[in-house]
């Protein structure tokens, strides 16, 4: 079946993106928000997040008429779900964003209509969102329970773009398609070979979610084994970085890079949504989230003792005149998102229990967003920071903080990224 119209639901970090994609191939595409001003923004042929590339695509997507956005939906020949499955206070996933966008798609569909759930979900989401579909328009048939002879179609497509790298990675990575039925995988498939390059692999619904849960597990675990490896390094006196590298050479190693902590809102989530379906089978699971979960609490513990240490050896100095600088509050090297981020929860932790100042550098923002700052965190440029402080703190390793390095000026210095070594 070709697709001359189609609609995203959701438009934020996947969602515009996959809009943007769709619509330079010169299908129709209708993006829906529940956000008024993201829907006038991007009308304006303008966007609201900060991703590479994006700007462009959308500008001349909009401008030539294929992207349009709205409020409220219009029938289509496809809808493709990308909302955020967030987990909530105790790591359940909470579900209701893909209920309320099944809810407000579901007046609007006919015979033939295609659905894809993009957002990562956990095992079972995709038939619990034809069986909402299903309560809500009982005059059509669903994949859940006639199969292969439903209406309409539903299928699961995890997204798995890296911020940073969106507009390439959406057409260039492979695409992991489970259909509830293979009649489903299949329209699935034809759509995401409007624009997509790499190659779109068949599977069932349930694989995929896995799939796509699996790979943020697994970069967990990665990612903690190197976290805990810092600490034991920490504690002998090994440099970590070199470590690594050294280990490796050896052709089938492959470690990660120790960190303040794991940050964003995918790998720090997903595992969660495979954890909270079972809980006595994922002790490796568990503990690495425990470890990455834990290592910004090492971290502080590092820069308080650096503390301690410059008062011992200065007597006369007080703890108020001690001023601590953060250098980087994203969740990653050379983005600007600060949510969910490790290195924002230590300068803010340090801010509110230091007696003297702390810094918090950030290049890539203008100023800290007000619900986020710290009253006593105060944000600072890089120079004033070089300029005044104590403690050099490196939280993420932007390519700003490349430029220098306060080890080599026999500052006192912890480094949680290895760019600052003696
Ligand atoms: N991190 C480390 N050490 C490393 C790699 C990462 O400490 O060696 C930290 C980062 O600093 C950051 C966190 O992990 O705090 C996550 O960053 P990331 O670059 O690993 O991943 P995300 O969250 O930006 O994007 C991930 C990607 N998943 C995988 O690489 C398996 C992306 O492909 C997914 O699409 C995305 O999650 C998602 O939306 O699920």
């Amino acid at each position: 079946m070709k697709i001359s119209k189609a609609s995203v639901i959701g438009l934020g970090y996947i969602g515009l993106p996959t809009a943007a994609a769709l619509a330079t191939q010169k299908v129709s595409v209708l993006g829906i928000d529940v956000n008024e001003s993201t829907v006038n923004t991007i009308n304006q042929g303008k966007i609201h997040i900060v991703e590479p590339e994006l700007d462009v695509a959308v500008q001349a997507a909009v401008t030539r008429g294929f992207l349009r956005a709205s409020l409220t939906p219009e029938p289509a020949d496809a809808f493709l779900i990308a909302v955020p499955t967030p987990f909530k206070d105790d790591h359940e996933p909470d579900l209701s964003y893909i209920k309320q966008a099944a809810q407000s798609i579901a007046p609007v569909l006919k015979k033939g209509d295609l659905i894809i759930l993009e957002s990562t979900s956990p095992v079972g989401t995709t038939e619990m969102l034809s069986q909402w579909l299903a309560a809500e328009r009982s005059d059509l048939t669903f994949p859940h329970n006639t199969g292969e002879s439903s209406d309409i179609r539903v299928a699961h497509c995890p997204e798995r773009v890296l911020p940073g790298q969106v507009m390439y990675e959406l057409v260039h990575n492979d695409r992991v398609i489970g259909g509830i039925t293979p009649r489903c995988t299949e329209a699935a498939r034809n759509l995401y070979e409007v624009f997509v390059r790499g190659e779109c692999v068949e599977t069932d619904a349930k694989t995929a979610e896995m799939c796509k849960l699996t790979e943020n597990a697994a970069r967990d675990v990665s990612i903690a084994f190197a976290n805990e490896l810092s600490i034991i390094c920490d504690k002998t006196g090994i440099d970590v970085w070199e470590l690594i590298q050294l280990a490796n050479r050896h052709p089938r190693i492959n470690i990660l890079q120790p960190g303040p902590g794991v940050g964003g809102h995918c790998i720090a989530v997903d595992p969660w949504f495979i954890i909270s379906q079972s809980r006595d089978e994922t002790p490796l699971m568990q503990a690495a989230r425990n470890i990455n979960d834990n290592k910004p609490n090492w971290v502080i513990q590092k820069v308080q003792h650096s503390v301690e240490q410059i008062l011992k050896n200065t007597p006369g100095k007080s703890i108020t005149d001690i001023t601590i600088a953060c250098f980087g509050l994203a969740f990653k090297a050379d983005i600007d998102d600060l949510r969910e981020s490790p290195a924002m929860r230590i300068a803010e932790s340090l801010a509110n229990s230091h007696p003297g100042t702390v810094l918090g550098i950030e290049p890539n923002i203008s100023e800290l967003p007000e619900t986020m700052g710290s009253s006593k965190l105060k944000f600072e440029s890089t120079e004033q920071a070089l300029m005044t402080a104590d403690v050099y703190v490196l939280l993420v390793d932007h390519r700003e903080f490349r430029r220098f390095n306060p080890s080599s000026a026999g500052k006192v210095v912890v480094d949680t990224r290895g760019i600052w070594l003696p």
